[in-house]
């Protein structure tokens, strides 16, 4: 287990120009001939030998500048080619190497899925296909020729532009060469070849360039596919009018595969992608499949100049990458969408998420240190914790000082290999700020805590912040600095309105922003006609955990009157969060909880104002999750109890607006529509339903009169996932209704999978491990493993945190098994033991020891072994 250190990095000897790969295409024995331009970097010593990575590799041949070496020249093995003694002058590299792409079950380099064959490279693929210098910041231009049987493979796709189709004359092969003249990393290669269809269409660029676009698919689906293409195209114009970026190639493919271990991979000019974020139509996908084939789409697409032309030095800047390109993607979506539903919903995947992993035994800097293995540092931190730095960085600089730093960073490194601190230097260089401090965001694990108190003086009609923050400690144990935490505020007046101050002193204070730079600070804000209600932290302005001093009263009027949404739903969420932690403890303590009735009035009056955004108004009507519960209450946690006082809070708030939520709940639109105002409505009718079901207005028969009545997938699913998780007497008929329906669609089974994995009762254990045996799951396909298995772990606290350990001793298993053929996906289940070390005793002793039973495992992966050591740790 090596650990791999920033502080170890150093530029390679040499450098490779041009690579030129001929793949031959077989199921079982693709060969791969690559020839390498390769020089000495300048300052290095001649006759340095040259060491390139490789993995499971088989070697069939090496030459230089075409002649053959001798058997003394070089050494090869599985994961490493070693040049002895390489010529000083620039020459080729000839390497030929045979890998078997159908028992490649590790879905990294090259392999077969449904037939076709695809490549993975990023992190560290392209080493399973030949031997490489492979890391991302060597930058060469690639060609590539791909031959096949014209029967197997009629599509045959690289990256780049296309050069030349041609058939092998006498031999039913075919072949293709593609040439991309864009220096890249090796990760960013790809390749596909298999039977399938496509859709097509062109974009036209704002400096009037003609781009081909097409999107391929397993056929029969390609009906499916034109909600990703209409994405691509608002896609693409949407980075010219925001940021200014055209796309750059003759033609910009989109392939969709069924066996993926993550969302999509950026490979330049040809992005491959998990089916799961291509195919959507209203009879398959939900509105939350639709806004997210929308974000992937995006995301993928605008690696382009994030990652791609502008890609990382090393794998600990992973960040530079993903971090600013998520950034991109969420404003892409608040644009196309309701920018507030957008915020809300980002910020709950943070904090369902991104501040467990920072609170426990894998959290890291968004800009790590140290890794042993890099697959597992793609993780919410690096993206979404990165999202809100690139936030911070635009919530600090303003608008248009944010965007001139991003003109310069395009400008001054497009082309390279870049750093964390580059991206900085850009964005202080273009607006004359000192960032050395903000920097630390990068550089410091953990959820910062602000304090805050304030004092109203009405004589002096003058308001007093105190503000302070705490850093908690993190396994990096390192001395935190205090940090730069922008405080976006607004001082909500009796009236509802804001209120203005004439002047401010003591920490600086830019328009509504204030900048908190040291442990603690104090505003004075003058001029305040009246008592207000301070708003603090608006629109999320810092990923940090909020404790304000408002009570119960100045929270609920924030509830109904705050001018920034974000923050009315905040106020709900606070009061929600403060009345479920009540309520678990009174629970433990074997009381029945008592809920303030105030806050269901208030409740019932947002949910019932029809000026809102139903989309909002379903959100407000969401508890927070059981994790964010957990989260909250810290230590000696008891999931069981969390559940069950959700259930009581539900069924007091549904007791008091579940008749004004059926008023307020639009009726069902004739035909589908995917747009978010019409996922919005439908949104609010399926929190009106839940809250009837609490409430026991709603009965078995009406949801199954909705299933069945549903026209499009979400209000069908909604209606399913309610039933079977109150565990309604209709539920196993409409559980098999649902399966015939969709019996032979994998994206929508994995649906029937997690609905049943998430049932919040012990037993669902036991249906999981059923289930797990059924005819449509398999343990190879990550979609499905996702689907019931993680979702059963990440998803289902009650079931996987069972007081007698064997959620945990299950999980274990499936780790283990699911190890032996995919590494990836197997630490990624791992992952789910992150937060054991909060659970109640008995809990905890249960988990340490099943995972105790994981490290003696034989021959685990590094992937898992990683997890395993840090979560013990
Ligand atoms: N840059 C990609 C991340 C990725 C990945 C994708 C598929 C399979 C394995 C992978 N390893 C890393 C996707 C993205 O963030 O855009
Ligand atoms: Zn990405």
């Amino acid at each position: 287990n090596v650990v791999v250190r920033l502080e170890d990095y150093r530029p390679t000897d040499y450098l490779i120009e041009r690579v030129y790969l001929d793949i031959q295409l077989e199921p079982e024995a693709a060969t791969i001939t690559s020839r390498l331009s390769l020089h000495l970097r300048e300052g290095t010593a001649p006759g340095t030998p040259l060491v390139l990575d490789g993995d499971a590799l088989v070697l069939r041949r090496a030459a230089i500048d075409g002649v053959e070496l001798a058997p003394d020249a070089f050494e090869a093995s599985a994961d490493r080619f070693t040049l002895r003694a390489p010529p000083a002058e620039p020459f080729e590299l000839q390497i030929v190497t045979e890998v078997n792409p159908t028992a490649n079950t590790e879905l990294m380099g090259l392999y077969r899925s449904g037939g076709n064959y695809t490549t993975q490279c990023e992190a560290e693929g392209f080493r399973r296909i030949t031997y490489f210098l492979d890391r991302p910041d060597v930058l060469a231009v690639y060609t590539t020729r791909i031959e096949a049987s014209r029967s197997e493979a009629p599509i045959l796709l690289g990256n780049g532009n296309p050069v030349e189709t041609g058939d092998v004359a006498g031999t039913g092969r075919h072949y293709a060469i593609w040439h991309d003249p864009f220096p890249k990393p090796s990760y960013l290669f790809a390749m596909v070849g298999g039977d399938l269809a496509s859709i097509h269409d062109t974009f036209r660029t704002r400096s009037g360039r003609e781009v081909k676009l097409a999107i391929y698919c397993e056929r029969g689906k390609e009906s499916r596919c034109h909600y990703a293409m209409d994405s691509l195209k608002r896609s693409m114009k949407w980075d010219e009018d925001r940021f200014g970026l055209e796309y750059d190639l003759d033609v910009f493919n989109i392939v969709a595969v069924s066996d993926f271990n993550m969302g999509a991979m950026e490979n330049k000019g040809l992005n491959v992608f998990n089916d799961k974020y291509v195919l959507v139509d209203a009879e398959t996908g939900t509105d939350w499949d639709y806004a997210h084939v929308e974000g992937v789409i995006a995301h993928e697409y605008f690696h382009n100049w994030t990652g791609n032309r502008i890609t990382c030095r090393d794998w600990f800047q992973l960040c530079l990458k993903e971090g600013l390109t998520v950034f991109r993607d969420q404003e892409f979506s608040s644009d196309m969408r309701s920018r507030a539903v957008k915020r809300i919903s980002d910020v709950a995947k943070l904090r369902e998420h991104q501040f467990p992993e920072d609170a426990g035994p894998l959290a890291h800097p968004a800009r790590p240190t140290a890794y042993r293995e890099i697959n597992n540092f793609y993780t919410t931190t690096v993206y979404e914790k990165g999202a809100e730095i690139c936030r911070m960085l635009q919530t600090i600089l303003g608008e248009d000082g944010f965007r001139a730093g991003m003109d310069l960073y395009f400008r001054r490194h497009d082309g390279d290999a870049a750093t964390i601190e580059d991206f900085l230097a850009c964005f202080a260089d273009a607006t004359g700020t000192d960032l050395s401090q903000f920097a630390l965001w990068y550089h410091q694990a953990g959820t910062p805590i602000l304090i805050t108190e304030h004092d109203y003086d009405a004589a002096d009609e003058t308001l007093t912040l105190r503000l302070r923050q705490i850093l908690p400690e993190t396994p990096d144990r390192q001395r935190k600095s205090p940090m730069h935490i922008p405080v976006a505020f607004g001082l909500v007046g009796p009236d509802g309105q804001d209120l203005s101050f004439s002047r401010a002193t003591g920490a600086r204070v830019d328009g509504s922003v204030i900048h908190l730079t040291d442990l603690q600070a104090e505003v004075k804000l003058e001029g305040v006609k009246a008592r207000p209600i301070p708003s603090l932290l608006r629109g999320f302005s810092a990923p940090v955990r909020l404790e304000t001093d408002l009570g119960m009263d100045d929270l609920l009027f924030l509830v109904g009157h705050d001018a920034d949404p974000f923050n009315r739903w905040e106020a709900a969420q606070t009061i929600a969060m403060d009345l479920l932690k009540r309520a678990t403890e009174e629970i433990r303590q074997g009381a029945t909880p008592v809920f303030d009735g105030r806050f269901a009035e208030e409740l019932g009056r947002l949910a019932s104002a029809t000026e809102l955004d139903p989309a909002f108004r379903a959100l407000a009507l969401t508890l927070p999750s059981d994790m964010e519960v957990a989260q909250a209450i810290r230590t000696n946690v008891d999931p069981d109890a969390i559940f069950v006082a959700r259930r009581a809070l539900q069924t007091h708030l549904g007791d008091r607006i579940a008749d004004a939520l059926a008023a307020a709940a639009p009726a069902a639109d004739a035909s589908y529509r995917p747009d978010a105002e019409s996922a919005g409505r439908r949104a609010f009718r399926h929190a009106a339903w839940a809250y009837g079901l609490a409430a026991g207005r709603i009965t078995s028969a009406d949801l199954a009169e909705a299933f069945h009545g549903a026209g499009n997938l979400t209000d069908r699913l909604a209606a399913l996932r309610l039933a079977v998780h109150r565990d309604l007497d209709d539920a196993p008929a409409l559980l098999e209704a649902f399966y015939e329906r969709y019996r032979d669609d994998p994206l929508v089974l994995d649906k029937w999978f997690s609905v049943q994995a998430t049932v919040p009762q012990h037993s669902t254990l036991e249906r999981v491990q059923a289930l797990s045996r059924h005819p449509a799951f398999s343990m190879k396909v990550p979609n499905r493993v996702y689907a019931l298995i993680r979702t059963f772990a990440a998803g289902n606290p009650v079931a996987f945190n069972r007081p007698d350990g064997e959620g945990y001793r299950y999980m274990v298993d499936m780790v283990a098994e699911v190890d032996r053929h995919n590494p990836s996906v197997a630490s990624r289940l791992t992952t789910a033991f992150r937060s054991f070390r909060m659970m109640e005793p008995s809990r905890r002793a249960a988990a340490e020891a099943a995972l105790k039973r994981l490290a003696t495992v034989p021959e685990l992966s590094r992937d898992v072994s990683d997890i395993l050591i840090r979560t013990l740790e």
